[in-house]
């Protein structure tokens, strides 16, 4: 750290909150992308990169003087001492990417909990709880299918028996990746949070939406946080020569797969399906030649809901209405469940003290849903949890034109300091 430790009042904190370490902290992470990958941000779950990413949040926060420790699932913790036995407060996010993603999703919350973490140790603010700063591993699914892992081991609901069941698209196991970059896959049961050592966590996320921006406002409350479903889904046609094979004779897998896109797609937008939002996002064609009819396509697709049953009741109907399609085409069609997360409806006392702090720090803010999915969503499992939006320009993520003006983040963290403040003293 450097500078000196003030002993500026606790009423000084929101005004020490620094944008200049605000944008030394983003772009020091936004430097560690696979060479290569083109534009934005690529640094995947349980990749090299993403240690290293993880281990500059270990080095700034052991240079503040936090304890530091990464569990067996790659979740790097670090804290604030607080008196014994009293359980913690926490904050954090996420450092890993989507390919070729922005160089905020996530890792504005990481950003956030390592200026949190500076301000408290700078001001001396006194505080009584464990102050717990967490970079989470593995939230994106875009490698594995599954997102959230690491917080998902956290909060019990993965353990080290579906490990071996998580592949990439190169055929490699979540446990072989994880064990390639010195992390612990069959101890994962042993990284499980025990909730008497929690008072409650708060996570802050850019919205990846556009309502805070239309608005005009600062901060967004999280009250619930949408649920996803990711379906697999492999259509086997038979590959023929494109000249040599008459219409009427063919087995074309892509034209039952655009037909399957168009038939997600529509489901989505039938009136009363309003929240229900249905995206194919990667799709493949063996042997994707110029003169040959597609023999095979496999799609992904992903199911998001902030209503649990009409989520799980879309997925279940899009199976049906994909293999009703491949009957049609003469194709044959397999769909499989590859993660499946219901919404949260997080807890209003946490959100209280969020919207409390808003007013505290003179932040515009409003409560309103998340369509993406967060850590935060199984972290609530086992402890109580919140979650603060700052702006997303255009609503853009997952893009590298990803982008937050630094002056919003810093409205940002101010609120969750006022938060974690907050929460501090709070009883429940
Ligand atoms: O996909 C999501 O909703 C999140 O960005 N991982
Ligand atoms: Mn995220
Ligand atoms: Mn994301």
């Amino acid at each position: 750290m450097t500078g000196t430790r003030t002993t500026a009042g606790p009423a000084a904190a929101p005004a020490a909150v620094s944008g200049e370490r605000i944008d030394a902290h983003l772009a020091r992470f936004a430097g560690l992308t696979e060479p290569g990958s083109g534009p934005g941000c690529t640094r995947l779950a349980y990749s090299p990169l993403e240690r290293d990413a993880h281990a500059v949040f270990a080095a700034h926060m052991g240079a503040l003087g936090l304890t530091v420790a990464t569990d067996p699932a790659g979740n790097t913790v670090a804290e604030l001492p607080g008196e014994p036995g009293v359980p913690a407060v926490g904050t954090g996010s996420h450092l890993d990417t989507v390919p070729r993603g922005g160089g905020y999703d996530g890792i504005v919350g990481v950003v956030a909990a390592m200026e949190v973490a500076e301000v408290a140790v700078r001001l001396r603010l006194p505080h009584r709880r464990p102050w717990r700063f967490v970079a989470f591993a593995a939230e994106e699914g875009a490698r594995f299918g599954q997102a959230c892992n690491g917080s998902r081991m956290a909060a019990g609901l993965t353990g080290a028996a579906d490990l071996p069941g998580l592949t990439d698209r190169e055929g490699r196991t979540m446990a072989d990746a994880m064990a390639a970059v010195g992390l612990r896959p069959d101890l994962v049961d042993g990284a499980r949070w025990r909730p008497e050592d929690w008072f409650a966590f708060v996570e802050l996320h850019i919205e990846q939406g556009e309502v805070l921006a239309s608005e005009g406002l600062d901060v967004g409350v999280v009250d619930v946080i949408s649920g996803s479903t990711r379906l697999l889904v492999e259509v086997t046609g038979r590959a023929t020569h494109s000249g040599g094979t008459p219409m009427h004779l063919r087995h074309d897998a892509l034209v039952t797969a655009a037909h399957c896109v168009e038939l997600g797609d529509r489901f989505a937008r039938r009136p009363g399906n309003e929240g229900l939002r249905v995206t194919v996002g990667r799709l493949g064609v063996e042997p994707n030649s110029i003169t040959t009819v597609p023999g095979a396509v496999e799609f992904s697709v992903d199911i998001r809901d902030v209503d649990p049953v009409r989520q799980r009741a879309a997925a279940k109907a899009l199976a049906h209405d994909f293999a009703a399609a491949a009957g049609e085409h003469g194709t044959a069609l397999t769909t499989r469940v590859l993660a499946d997360t219901p919404p949260v409806v997080l807890p209003e006392w946490v959100a209280g003290h969020a919207e409390a702090a808003c007013a505290a720090v003179g932040a515009a803010y409003r409560v309103l849903p998340s369509g993406a999915s967060h850590d935060t969503q199984q972290v609530n499992h086992v402890v109580p949890a919140g979650m603060i939006f700052v702006p997303s320009d255009g609503g853009l993520s997952h893009v590298p034109e990803e982008s937050t003006p630094t002056p919003q983040i810093a409205t940002g963290v101010r609120a969750l300091l006022e938060t974690l403040r907050g929460l501090d003293r709070a009883e429940r």
